[in-house]
């Protein structure tokens, strides 16, 4: 059986569960505490060279990054479509999301919660601006169309809202942004949907 290493606390692990529950793919979690740092230790290091979650173990293939992971899992179902320029789209939100979105949002947030700065000014400094632009750029682009690529729910909106939807926990409002939180909320209203920890 599949097995999937999870933590609370973690965007990228909640794409994961959240698709997991969505395609209800049978599945055993293993859960780690990344405040104790036991995505660090010895024997998590062991299995997974990364050193970080999400991470699964299918048979034969070990993986690692969370956006690798839902593009595997969702192969063949309704979050991912078969079309070569829907996946090239696809795709296209899920590597902005790793460099824009996650990196902006989620290193400060993930900073503010383990008091991680020593100079808040700063951090938010270098982050907010560039977290801001890519919420400007999601804003315009969902002003117009309900999901990030065509007319239907996939992974990019998995990965996409998954440190949008954090992004309060960095200090940002999400209600300056009406059609990304309106987006927000037809997320929240997908069957089997669950909340971020
Ligand atoms: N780009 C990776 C990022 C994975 C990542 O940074 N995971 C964090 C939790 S969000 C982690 O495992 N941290 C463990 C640690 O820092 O000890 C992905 O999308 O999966």
């Amino acid at each position: 059986m599949l097995v999937f290493y999870d933590a609370l606390y973690s965007g990228n692990t909640w794409k994961v569960r959240l698709l997991l529950r969505q395609l209800e793919i049978p599945h055993q979690v293993v859960m780690l505490d990344l405040f104790k740092g036991e995505v660090r230790s010895k024997d998590f290091r062991a299995k997974n060279p990364f050193v970080r979650v999400p991470y699964i173990v299918d048979g034969e293939l070990t993986l690692s990054e969370s956006n690798a992971i839902l593009l595997y899992l969702a192969r063949g179902s309704r979050l991912l479509p078969d079309d070569a320029r829907a996946q090239a789209l696809i795709q296209q939100w899920m590597f902005y999301e790793q460099n824009q979105v996650e990196l902006n949002i989620g290193i400060p947030r993930l900073m503010k919660k383990l008091g991680q700065h020593d100079d808040l000014a700063r951090l938010d400094g270098y982050f907010r601006p560039r977290a801001t632009g890519a919420l400007k750029l999601l804003e315009r682009h969902l002003a117009v169309r309900e999901w990030l690529v065509h007319d239907s729910y996939s992974v990019a909106d998995i990965a996409l809202s998954a440190y949008v939807q954090l992004a309060p926990d960095a200090g940002h409002e999400l209600g300056d942004f009406p059609a990304v939180s309106a987006w927000l909320q037809r997320i929240r209203a997908q069957p089997g949907f669950i909340e971020s920890s």
